[in-house]
């Protein structure tokens, strides 16, 4: 059972969620996604995803599969090439919390829209963008995908619709508001999410974005990835009824839902369920993915206020990447060969990425001068 908030009146209402299906849809599933909480509840994190495994097809689940390792074997070889010094100024690793992106990015469209914040490297890879221009762009290569200006938190593509990549926290939140107000105003049937940290929650113009969006019921996803800290500090420390930031959207009738951000198909299970909903115009809802980051918030945190036996924990036994194989082969969908045969074509293709961004010129002097600002049009 999801955890979910209903968004009308004051009291938080739990309700089962009803699973949509996709990918064959033969199996109607007993349950939606679950809390983390839940999940090492009655029914165990592994028997949880054997279950939701078989509303899947075989490709679909070798695809997300194949799609977590991409982020994850990217973003260490990002981390590899900071510490040679290839990489400069910030960079924010998204380890541990591939699942969320892959499972939610795995049920949008072409046509709909992603925002999020400066941990953003695999949101972009999810979105289509090519790894070399992402490298690329973060050894500050004029093949990067803001040729080289950019950097780690200011990439953008507008034909796979990635809107960045903000440095600010919080900033994306009205930004994604906005590109969700464009899609309802072109009558574009898209649907924007729009990521936001559990340390981004207690921000006004967040709360003044929730109250747009349900005011002009926009279709806007505002997914909470809650990993737990915002930098240091931890979620308990900083918000008030941190267990329950599903509930955020309630004064303005947002619904919510919490998800276990570590099950890539409870994530995708929780997606195929609102999607459909915010596209078909029922106006905002809040995701919130229960995650947790492996590294420290960037590369220069030694992360000394959690223990090293917290984040052990949670790479044993909670790991989405590990968590995906072992459903793979112990129901049956692969064996360990074929999994060791994507490893190897994924670390090829981040090999690639990796020679291409440092085989790369830097951008030319001049280029300081270009896309500063652009030209506006004179208002008739
Ligand atoms: C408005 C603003 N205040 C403070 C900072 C400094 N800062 C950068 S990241 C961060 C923590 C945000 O944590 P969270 O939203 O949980 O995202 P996570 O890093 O965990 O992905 C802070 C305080 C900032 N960039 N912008
Ligand atoms: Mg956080």
């Amino acid at each position: 059972m999801a955890k979910q908030s209903s968004g009308a009146g004051s009291a938080p209402a739990a309700k089962p969620a009803s699973s949509t299906s996709r990918g064959g849809g033969r199996r109607k599933s007993t349950g939606g996604a679950r809390t983390g909480k839940a999940a090492s509840g009655s029914e165990s994190v592994t028997r949880q995803q054997a279950r939701r495994a078989k509303r899947h097809d075989r490709d679909t689940l070798i695809g997300l599969y194949r799609e977590m390792l991409v982020a994850r074997r990217f973003e260490e070889k990002a981390g590899q090439m900071y510490g040679m010094g290839l990489i400069g100024g910030f960079c924010h690793l998204y380890i541990g919390q591939e699942a969320v992106v892959v499972g939610l990015q795995s049920a949008i469209t072409e046509t709909d829209t992603v925002v999020t914040s400066y941990r953003d490297h695999a949101h972009m890879l999810a979105c289509g963008m090519d790894p070399k221009g992402v490298m690329a762009e973060l050894t500050g290569r004029r093949t990067g995908y803001s040729k080289g200006k950019g950097g780690s938190m200011h990439m953008f593509s507008r034909e796979k619709n990635f809107f960045g990549g903000h440095g600010i926290v919080g900033a994306q939140v009205p930004i994604g508001t906005g590109i969700a107000f464009a899609h309802k105003y072109l009558e574009e049937k898209a649907v924007c999410l729009t990521y936001l940290g559990d340390g981004a929650v207690n921000q006004g113009q967040v709360y003044e974005s929730f109250n747009m969006a349900a005011l002009w019921q926009l279709p806007v996803i505002y997914v909470i990835e809650n990993n737990k800290y915002g930098m240091g500090t931890s979620t308990e420390r900083s918000s008030a009824k941190a267990q329950e930031l599903y509930h955020r959207g309630q004064a303005y009738g947002i619904p919510g839902m919490q998800v276990d951000g570590m099950d890539v198909l409870a994530v995708r299970e929780a997606a195929e369920k609102v999607i459909p909903k915010v596209r078909g115009g029922e106006g905002p809802y809040i995701l919130e993915m229960l995650t947790y980051r492996y590294r420290g918030h960037s590369m220069s945190d030694p992360a000394k206020y959690r223990s090293k036996d917290e984040v052990q924990k949670m790479r044993t036994e909670r790991d989405p990447i590990d968590r995906l194989k072992h459903t793979l082969i112990e129901e049956g969908y692969c064996d360990e060969d074929e999994l060791k045969a994507i490893d190897r074509e994924v670390k090829n293709l981040i090999s690639e990425a990796a020679e291409f961004a440092q085989n790369s010129p830097e951008p030319d002097e001049a280029e300081l001068w270009t896309e500063v600002y652009t030209e506006a049009e004179a208002a008739e």
